[in-house]
């Protein structure tokens, strides 16, 4: 097949600077474009991007630069004939390592220091609160690329890990692997319940009043996936009534987290901005997945990472 363009859609903005991914294909020789919303677009047009767009139907072939392809209708696509590619497979070390940095934080305290560090508070915690990640039990929900990038980090520092997957296929780090079905079993006994599945209607609310009772008390959770997996009301009742012990969210059902949402003001919840795959070269790691199916494109093979 031939490919004549490839256009960036402008909202890859939302998590790079649109030039730099575009000055990334700069060794490829394709034309590269940056194009708005309601470009025309046809069959020699690839397209890149953050959003999805009604005339992406038109193109070759459409890359979202997400892992979560949740916003976008795979059957639209399978009804135009156009195959979506996403980005999952790159994320094992920039989402993995900002959840051993929650996990870490949470049982050395760092986030409450930094804290009181405001206050210039030379503070002592309750002798009882502080602990080491080494030898607690981490659940991880989901044992794909950023499941097993966290269960990796997380043995290494002598945790116990098990984890949640539909497939049998044992991962690296995970002593123990639960069926989706026995959630309950998995969660019951884990100081850290992470996690890292897609949100499917399977998935959305995996998380909720039940699954807090069961869990320990002394518990945190952790979501580094999409928000509407984990139940928000029912998470900030957990933490009021002390069913749980705290959370670490960098995803959330409404993004930008309203300012008067009441996860904001638990001092055991760490926030952060959806920022779990931010690095400066972010642009590139997403840029060598385009470059890689273009290729393929080229030499007739199948796509890497399609979802539709
Ligand atoms: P992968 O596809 O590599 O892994 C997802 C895993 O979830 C699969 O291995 C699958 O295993 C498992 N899974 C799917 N459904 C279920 C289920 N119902 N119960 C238990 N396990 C299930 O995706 P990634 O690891 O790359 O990303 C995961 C998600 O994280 C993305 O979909 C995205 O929403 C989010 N994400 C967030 C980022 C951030 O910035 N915070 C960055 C990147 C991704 P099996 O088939 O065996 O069940
Ligand atoms: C950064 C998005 C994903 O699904 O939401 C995350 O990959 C990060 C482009």
């Amino acid at each position: 097949e031939t490919l004549d363009r490839l256009c960036i859609h402008g909202s890859v903005e939302n998590k790079f600077p649109t030039e730099s991914f575009r000055a990334a294909f700069d060794d490829l020789d394709l034309p590269t474009e940056v194009v708005g919303d309601g470009e025309s677009l046809g069959p020699t047009d690839a397209v890149a991007s953050f959003r999805p767009r009604p005339e992406f139907h038109d193109a070759a072939w459409v890359h979202c630069i997400r892992a979560g392809y949740d916003e976008f209708d795979t059957a639209s696509y399978e009804a135009a004939g156009v195959p979506l590619t996403n980005s999952t497979g790159i994320h094992d070390t920039t989402v993995g390592e900002m959840a051993i940095g929650y996990m870490l934080s949470l049982a050395r305290l760092l986030h409450v220091y930094r804290d009181r560090q405001v206050e210039r508070d030379w503070y002592a915690p309750p002798y009882e609160r502080p602990f080491t990640v080494e030898n607690e039990r981490l659940c991880v929900i989901g044992l794909g690329t950023i499941g097993e990038g966290i269960a990796r980090r997380a043995d290494a520092l002598g945790m116990e890990v098990v984890g949640i997957r539909r497939s049998d296929e044992s991962v690296p780090g995970v002593s123990e692997r639960y069926h989706p079905d026995d959630l309950h079993d998995a969660i019951g006994d884990a100081r850290f319940v992470a996690v890292t599945v897609p949100h499917t209607p399977e998935t959305e609310g995996l998380l909720a009043g039940p699954e807090f009772e069961v869990m320990r008390d002394d518990a945190y959770v952790i979501n580094v996936a999409r928000g509407p997996i984990v139940d928000d009301d029912a998470l900030v009742s957990a933490l009021e009534s002390g069913d749980i012990a705290g959370a670490a969210l960098d995803v959330f059902a409404e993004e930008p987290l309203p300012e008067d949402h009441p996860l904001w003001g638990f001092e055991e919840v760490i926030i952060s901005p959806h920022r779990g795959s931010a690095t400066n070269r972010y642009h590139l790691d997403i840029a060598d997945l385009v470059k890689e199916n273009v290729r393929r494109i080229r030499d007739g093979e199948p796509l890497r990472n399609r979802v539709a």
